[in-house]
């Protein structure tokens, strides 16, 4: 089972904040210009409605997708490296890459850059869940604006439950069994987190603006979900181990926001 060798792997690699804590918070990465500049640039892009910016940069409004009925308020810009050249540069740069390789001793390879528009939410936010089961995937998140207080909607980890390795299986058997039982209400539902963790044990990252996290996306994470104050943007950067690389270019969501909410293929300009 991928899990019991992703135990194994995690056991080989060296002990630092990142392998045992599965997340790490790096201060000021961005400076607040280039952050209130980002800030802009998304809010010419925004839409109440999905569609195609240019090539293989789309919106994502979350409504639009009828297979999920969670995250309802989040928007994301996907493959915003593909038009902006700082996000570009930044993108091409191996920077991201080499601070997870410095920790974990391993290869990764940056597959997108998203600007993540959080609206407050306080009724559809996804609870505990890890991204996938198995292999482990990675995220580089970077608040654009201050994360001050939960209703700022911060990224909220369970440190070190990455490698809970029973808690996960067993959590992972509860959802197939709630699957056979009752009829999915989201295909994500085999990755939601039910057992064993509270807010009490969560962490919640409150951090500044330009504040990097990297996180192992086997955490038990998820949005902080009392998010009533202000609207959170973030970079979200996703990344995977080359050892587990499938190679082929970023997607999320984009062709179900087509055949489900039909993708508006609209170009525009800035
Ligand atoms: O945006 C957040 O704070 C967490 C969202 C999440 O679960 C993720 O990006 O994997
Ligand atoms: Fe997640």
């Amino acid at each position: 089972m991928g899990l019991l060798n992703d135990r194994r792997d995690y056991q080989r690699q060296p002990e630092n904040e990142f392998t045992l804590q599965g997340c790490q918070v790096i201060p000021s990465f961005l400076d607040k210009e280039e952050c209130d500049r980002l800030i802009q640039m998304a809010d010419c892009y925004l839409r109440s409605h999905s569609y195609s910016i240019t090539g293989n940069c789309y919106l994502v409004n979350r409504k639009d997708l009828k297979i999920q009925a969670a995250d309802m308020q989040v928007r994301q810009i996907v493959n915003a490296q593909e038009v902006d050249d700082k996000l570009s540069q930044l993108f091409h740069s191996q920077v991201i890459e080499e601070l997870f390789e410095q920790s974990m001793g391993e290869k990764l390879r940056l597959r997108s850059i998203t600007i993540k528009i959080d609206d407050p939410d306080t009724q559809t936010k996804r609870g505990f869940h890890t991204d996938g089961v198995t292999p482990p995937t990675y995220k580089a998140f970077i608040y654009l604006n201050d994360v001050d207080d939960y209703g700022d909607g911060p990224y909220t980890v369970i440190p070190g439950s990455h490698r809970h390795t029973l808690r996960r299986i067993t959590n992972y058997l509860y959802s197939q069994a709630l699957a056979v039982f009752s009829r999915p209400t989201t295909y994500e539902q085999k990755e939601d987190i039910k057992l064993f963790y509270s807010d009490q044990q969560a962490v919640p990252i409150f951090a500044k603006a330009g504040t990097l996290i990297l996180s192992n996306q086997q955490l038990v994470h998820k949005g902080w979900h009392n998010h009533d104050r202000k609207r959170r943007y973030a970079l979200v950067c996703y990344l995977v181990s080359k050892k587990h690389d499938p190679g082929y270019d970023f997607n999320l969501y984009r062709y179900t926001a087509i055949t489900q909410a039909g993708l508006n293929e609209e170009a525009i300009k800035v």
